[in-house]
C-alpha cells in the first residue's frame, strides 16, 4: 500500500502534456491603398478564447470589433458577411453579457490611440478555434469604421476598414508545470 502511494505521488509530480491550439489573423486594410495593418493571436483556454490584437495606422477613437461569419475579406469587407451567432441572439459585448445576450464574437471596440495604434486583450467565453459549433477558424475578423455603440441588430459601427481570416495550426503538445 505504501509503495502504491508512493508510486502515485511520483506520477502527480511530472510534468503533464496538455495539448494546446492556437490561431493567428493578419489584419489588413480594405481599401487599395490602405496602410492599416494588424496582428491577432488567439489561444484557447479555459473554455474559451484569449484573443490578443495589436492594430497600427488606424484613426485614432474606438472602432467595432468583431468576428464575422464568413472567411472573405472581398468587396471592402463584405463578403465577410453578418456577425457570427450560432445562436442567433442579441447583439452585445460577450465578457458584459455573456453568450446569451451577445454574439460570439461580439469583442466590443478597440481603442487607437493618436499614433494610430491600438491593442485589445479579451476573454471570449466558449469559443473555440477547430471544434464545434463555436470555432472560429475560417471566420473574419472585422475592424470597423466607426464605434460599436452596442444597439441592435450590429452596433452601427459602419464601413469595415480592415480585415483579417482566422487560421488555426494543428494542436501543439505543450508541457504544463503543476504549481
Ligand atoms: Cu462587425
Amino acid at each position: 500500500m505504501k509503495k502504491l502511494l508512493f508510486i502515485v505521488g511520483g506520477v502527480l509530480l511530472m510534468p503533464l502534456v496538455a495539448w494546446a491550439v492556437q490561431g493567428t489573423a493578419i489584419i489588413k486594410g480594405t481599401a487599395p491603398d490602405s496602410k492599416i495593418s494588424g496582428n491577432v493571436t488567439l489561444t484557447e483556454e479555459n473554455g474559451g478564447i484569449t484573443l490578443e490584437a495589436k492594430i497600427a495606422n488606424v484613426p485614432p477613437g474606438k472602432h467595432g470589433f468583431h468576428i464575422h461569419d464568413k472567411g472573405s475579406c472581398d468587396e471592402m469587407g463584405k463578403a465577410a458577411g453578418g456577425h457570427f451567432n450560432p445562436d442567433g441572439v442579441m447583439h452585445g459585448y460577450m465578457p458584459k453579457d455573456g453568450p446569451m445576450k451577445a454574439h460570439a464574437g461580439d469583442m466590443g471596440n478597440i481603442e487607437v490611440a493618436a499614433d494610430g495604434t491600438g491593442t485589445l486583450k479579451i476573454f471570449l467565453a466558449q469559443d473555440s478555434l477547430k471544434t464545434g459549433k463555436y470555432a472560429v477558424e475560417g471566420k473574419a475578423i472585422i475592424l470597423h469604421e466607426k464605434q460599436d455603440d452596442f444597439s441592435q441588430p450590429t452596433g452601427n459601427a459602419g464601413g469595415r476598414i480592415g480585415c483579417g481570416i482566422i487560421e488555426a495550426q494543428e494542436p501543439q503538445p505543450v508541457t504544463v508545470t503543476q504549481k
